[in-house]
């Protein structure tokens, strides 16, 4: 009877501590969730800002603008250079086409695109030139209008409009959080 109760207890015990420990994970993820969204919603486009973040499952750890403007151009940098890679591909099967010719104008933008961030952008962030940061955010995100210019000039529809719509919309979140550093 004895060896009965303290099972019972035993086991009430073990889950109150079970459920302490979900209760507070549950806290944490929605007061990450709240930050997120808090900081987003200092921009001028919350939606896409939330989305583009959540993304990335290290958001959810961050506790700074800093840190999410950190992470935005980390996901902008890869982005452009992802972007380098699939238009890279795309040319071995375009040579000597119209498409080639524009996809060549493509991958010189997003190559310089992903030093403007990856050296230049990163960089100057690093040490906390937000205006220059920026500058080089702008230059970059001027890739995929490059990239869409080229199709149009040889009419053609753009084999990589979906690249160059992700380029644009992640380096505008990069560029909104940044800019939310600047004011400080
Ligand atoms: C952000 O804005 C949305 C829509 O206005 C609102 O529902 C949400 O509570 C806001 N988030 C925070 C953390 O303030
Ligand atoms: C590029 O092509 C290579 C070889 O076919 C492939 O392994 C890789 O996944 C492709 N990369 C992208 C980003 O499309
Ligand atoms: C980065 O920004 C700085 C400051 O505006 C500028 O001098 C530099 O040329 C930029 N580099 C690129 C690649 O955008
Ligand atoms: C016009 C042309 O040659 N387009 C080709 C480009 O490459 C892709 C595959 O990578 C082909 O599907 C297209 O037909």
């Amino acid at each position: 009877m004895q060896a009965a109760m303290a099972s019972v207890s035993t086991f009430v015990a073990i889950f109150l501590v079970l459920l302490a420990v979900v209760s507070s994970d549950l806290l944490v993820a929605h007061a990450n969730t709240d930050f997120i969204s808090g900081t987003c919603n200092k921009t001028n486009n919350p939606a896409l800002c939330i989305s583009v973040l959540t993304a990335k499952p290290r958001s959810s750890h961050a506790s700074t603008e800093h840190d999410l403007a950190s992470i935005a151009l980390e996901i902008a940098t890869n982005t452009a250079k992802h972007n380098v890679k699939v238009i890279g591909n795309l040319s071995k099967n375009n040579q000597s086409t119209p498409e080639g010719f524009a996809l060549a104008i493509c991958l010189k933008a997003y190559t310089e695109a992903t030093s403007a961030l990856e050296i230049y952008a990163n960089g100057n962030f690093q040490i906390g030139l937000y205006t220059s940061t920026l500058d080089n955010v702008s230059f970059a995100m001027g890739a995929s209008n490059t990239c869409k210019v080229a199709f149009k000039r040889i009419e053609k529809k753009s084999l990589v409009s979906y690249i160059d719509r992700e380029m644009k919309e992640h380096c505008t979140v990069a560029s909104n959080l940044i800019n939310l550093l600047v004011h400080k």
